[in-house]
């Protein structure tokens, strides 16, 4: 079982722990920009004088934290934790009316944003009346960097308790009804030493890098907390669309990725596949991972890839295998320091292969801000995360579907996630989504939304070649009887498939 000390902030086990040892190794990088741990503290360090002197906060505020991965960010990030604030981090893409929802919510007093996205959080402000204080900053300058080059370079951080919260995450999840998941100083180590110590075995050498945003703590732990916490580096991105992902990797010589697989699908499919020569570890989260795209990365890279599933309730991912041990279809066994089972609907736990609600526990659990779905998500000490899964006799969990993707056609549970994975191993599919529609004859018949690929057309011919071909790669009752040709899919900001938007559309 994981300890820590009852006092603790986790900025100065993750930083200034590092920055004490050794200064002048480099922490970040990023387009032009190499900073050591030295440099990454001492700037944290003047942006907390600044907090505190300038801008009147005080331990337990709230702190909006707005724009794209970047050293200073960064700084920003560890600067409201060292100042004893809380972090209330923002998708870069965001609009002022979800940006509006999520001040209220948290009520948040106070918001650094990169100047590349100010105007949409001005424009925020003024339906927020909570928030008062705001200021911005680049990498060259803005106003926050002036202040904070006025500032000593030392600063005595705040001692916060291990449980005070440190950061305040949310997620849209797949519905669209945001929902703010409190997080400990304490959570912020827990995953590091999980997750990123048992099964990424990353190392003090390595260069991290990836696309997911530090809103999203899949990015968050993968892109900062991990590799900070080995002493390693993290480039930054501030685009982290694949071509970009790609030019990151080669510049920066990155050797840890994590992506998503829609994105490492990306990746394989590049004219020239040497620029991600220097990959050694590959983590794969956000999505279930088809089958086919953990055989096309292998084929491509020769590298196994790390595939996991996690949740902003519980920080990071709690299910996983390293390379030695992945299984193609499975997401791997439950990652040291968590336990997971699968559940009836009653609570009762199911026997190995019959698939039923996944529960998890561990060292970081679900703890929403006001929010009556704390009672779904939390039940009898388990965290029931929303997925439906079956655990094999060895205890690798085998994904079946978000239970409310589960779709049952004339008596038969299909699950959309199944059939989206034998779709895309066709090659004119880019990406799909499948969901259940209603059907006066079967209750609910299979419907797939379908991206070709560029050299294909949309038709009649098309359609009846993917159906049959879905009915060789899985049982024929599950093929998408209904397909319909889509330029681009609705997801979330995280890149999460939004089904449910799909679902609600007129059939
Ligand atoms: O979606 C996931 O699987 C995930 C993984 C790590 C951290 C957070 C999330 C939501």
């Amino acid at each position: 079982e994981l300890q820590y000390p009852a006092r603790l902030n986790a900025a100065v086990e993750l930083l200034d722990r590092q920055a004490q040892q050794h200064p002048e190794r480099v922490a970040l990088l990023a387009e032009g920009q190499r900073w050591t741990y030295g440099e990454l503290q001492a700037r944290s360090n003047q942006i907390a004088h600044v907090l505190r002197e300038d801008l009147g906060l005080v331990p337990g505020n709230r702190v909006l934290l707005h724009g794209p991965n970047t050293p200073m960010l960064a700084a920003c990030w560890f600067a409201i934790l060292k100042a004893g604030g809380i972090v209330v981090s923002t998708m870069p893409l965001l609009r002022a009316p979800e940006l509006v929802k999520i001040i209220g919510k948290a009520r948040v007093s106070h918001a650094l944003s990169d100047a590349s996205c100010l105007d949409t959080l001005l424009q925020a402000q003024r339906d927020a009346p909570s928030l008062t204080t705001l200021r911005s900053f680049r990498a060259d300058g803005g106003e926050l960097l002036a202040l904070a080059e006025t500032k000593p370079a030392d600063f005595t951080p705040v001692e916060t308790a291990s449980d005070d919260v440190a950061l305040i995450a949310f997620t849209s999840g797949t519905t669209g009804q945001p929902k703010g998941c409190l997080h400990f100083h304490r959570n912020l180590l827990a995953i590091c030493d999980t997750f990123a110590r048992h099964v990424l075995r990353a190392s003090a050498d390595d260069v991290f890098i990836g696309s997911p945003p530090f809103a999203f703590t899949f990015g968050l732990g993968g892109l900062l907390l991990f590799p900070l916490r080995i002493g390693a580096s993290a480039a930054l991105l501030e685009n982290g669309a694949p071509p970009k992902l790609a030019e990151g990797i080669r510049t920066f010589g990155a050797t840890v990725c994590f992506t998503a697989p829609t994105s490492y699908r990306m990746l394989a499919a590049l004219p020239d596949p040497g620029v991600l020569r220097t990959l050694r570890k590959c983590v794969s989260a956000g999505e279930a991972l088809p089958a086919a795209t953990r055989e096309l990365w292998r084929q491509v890279t020769g590298i196994e890839l790390i595939d996991g599933i996690g949740s902003t309730e519980l920080l990071h991912i709690f299910i996983s295998a390293d390379e030695e041990h992945a299984r193609p279809g499975c997401t791997g066994q439950a990652v040291p320091g968590f336990q997971a089972c699968v559940l009836d609907e009653e609570g009762r736990p199911l026997p190995p292969g019959q698939p039923g609600r996944l529960a998890v526990k561990g060292p970081t659990g679900c703890l929403y801000l006001d929010d009556e779905r704390q009672k779904n998500y939390v039940q009898d000490g388990w965290n029931i995360t929303g997925d439906t899964y079956l655990m094999d006799e060895d205890g690798y969990f085998v994904y079946q579907a978000r239970s409310d993707d589960m779709i049952i056609s004339s008596g038969y549970n299909i699950a959309a996630p199944e059939v989206e994975g034998a779709l895309l191993s066709h090659p004119a599919v880019a990406e799909c989504a499948v969901v259940g529609v209603p059907d006066e004859l079967r209750g609910q018949v299979v419907k797939a939304y379908v991206v070709l690929n560029e050299s294909y057309q949309p038709g009649q011919a098309l359609t009846c070649e993917l159906q049959t071909f879905v009915k060789a790669v899985i049982a024929p009752y599950k093929y998408p009887r209904r397909i319909e040709y889509r330029d681009a899919l609705p997801k979330t900001a995280t890149g999460k498939l939004q089904r449910f938007l799909l679902r609600q559309e007129p059939t």
